[in-house]
C-alpha cells in the first residue's frame, strides 16, 4: 500500500485533482477489458481510481489484483464503506491490501473501539491511507447520518483517519472539517455532476479531490471529458 503523500505527489506531478471512481459491473460484458482500456488511456488526467463494491464483486478479487498490479502509477482506493465490528474490518482492510489498493474508505459512524480503530491500525500497518465517511451526498443522508456530522469528525480525528469523503453537493461540509484539521488531512469529494455538484465547487471549498464517476466512464469519449474536467481542476 501506498502512503496518503503519495497521492498527494501524483496529483501535482500530473497536474491534477480529478479522481476517477469506477462502480462498472456486469456479468456479461468484457468488464476486465472495459476498465483496463480506461486505466490505460486517463493516466495523464487522473490522480487515484476509487474502485466501488460493485466493480470488486463483479470482477472478482484475482482479476482485480492482475489489473491494479498492472497500472501502479495509480493511487488506487477501495471503496468497501467499511462499517462492521472491528475482526471483520480488519479481514475486508487485508483484502484491499491484497488486491493492491493503496486506501480503503470506512463509515466512522460505527465509532471508535472495535470499529474504526481497527480499520486504521490494519491499513497503517500495511504502509497505506483510511479516508472517513463523515457526511454523505444523497438527501437522505440528512435523516441521520449528516446530523452527527461533528461526532464523526471526531471519532475520526481520534482514529487518526488520513482523510475524509465529503459531499460536494453539501459542501459546507468541507469547508468545517477544513477549519478544524488544516491542511494536515485530505478531502476527498463526491457528488460532482451526475449528482448536481458544479464541477470545481468542492475545491473551492477546500477539498482537495473531486470524484467523478459516471459523467466519465458513461461519456461516449471518456478521454475528453476527462481532459476538460482536469483542465478545471488543476492545482495552479
Ligand atoms: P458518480 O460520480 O457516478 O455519481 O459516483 C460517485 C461515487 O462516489 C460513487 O462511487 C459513490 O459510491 C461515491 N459516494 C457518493 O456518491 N456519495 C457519498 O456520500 C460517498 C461516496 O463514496
Amino acid at each position: 500500500m501506498k502512503n496518503i503523500s503519495e497521492l498527494l505527489d501524483r496529483g501535482r506531478k500530473i497536474n491534477s485533482r480529478l479522481i476517477l471512481a469506477i462502480d462498472l459491473h456486469s456479468f456479461e460484458n468484457d468488464l476486465y477489458g472495459e476498465i483496463d482500456l480506461l486505466m490505460s488511456k486517463l493516466k495523464k488526467y487522473v490522480v487515484a481510481i476509487k474502485i466501488g463494491l460493485p466493480t470488486i464483486i463483479s470482477l472478482g478479487v484475482d482479476k482485480l489484483r492482475e489489473l491494479l498490479h498492472n497500472y501502479s502509477e495509480y493511487y488506487f482506493i477501495a471503496d468497501m464503506k467499511i462499517a462492521d465490528v472491528g475482526h471483520i474490518n480488519r479481514i475486508l482492510c487485508r483484502y484491499a491490501s491484497y488486491m493492491g489498493f493503496d486506501a480503503v474508505i470506512s463509515h466512522s459512524i460505527i465509532g471508535f473501539e472495535g470499529g474504526l480503530k481497527e480499520v486504521v491500525e490494519e491499513i497503517h500497518g500495511n504502509g497505506g491511507a483510511v479516508f472517513a465517511l463523515c457526511s454523505m451526498t444523497h438527501p437522505g443522508a440528512q435523516d441521520i447520518y449528516n446530523k452527527n456530522f461533528e461526532l464523526m469528525l471526531n471519532i475520526s480525528i481520534k482514529a487518526g483517519v488520513d482523510g475524509f469523503v465529503l459531499p460536494a453537493t453539501q459542501p459546507d461540509y468541507i469547508n468545517k472539517t477544513r477549519r478544524v484539521v488544516g491542511n494536515s488531512k485530505v478531502i476527498i469529494s463526491p457528488g460532482v455532476i451526475f449528482q448536481g455538484a458544479k464541477i470545481g465547487t468542492a475545491i473551492s471549498y477546500g477539498a482537495d479531490f473531486e470524484i467523478i464517476g459516471r459523467a466519465i466512464y458513461k461519456a461516449k469519449d471518456p478521454v475528453k471529458v476527462a481532459e476538460e474536467y482536469r483542465s478545471v481542476l488543476g492545482w495552479d
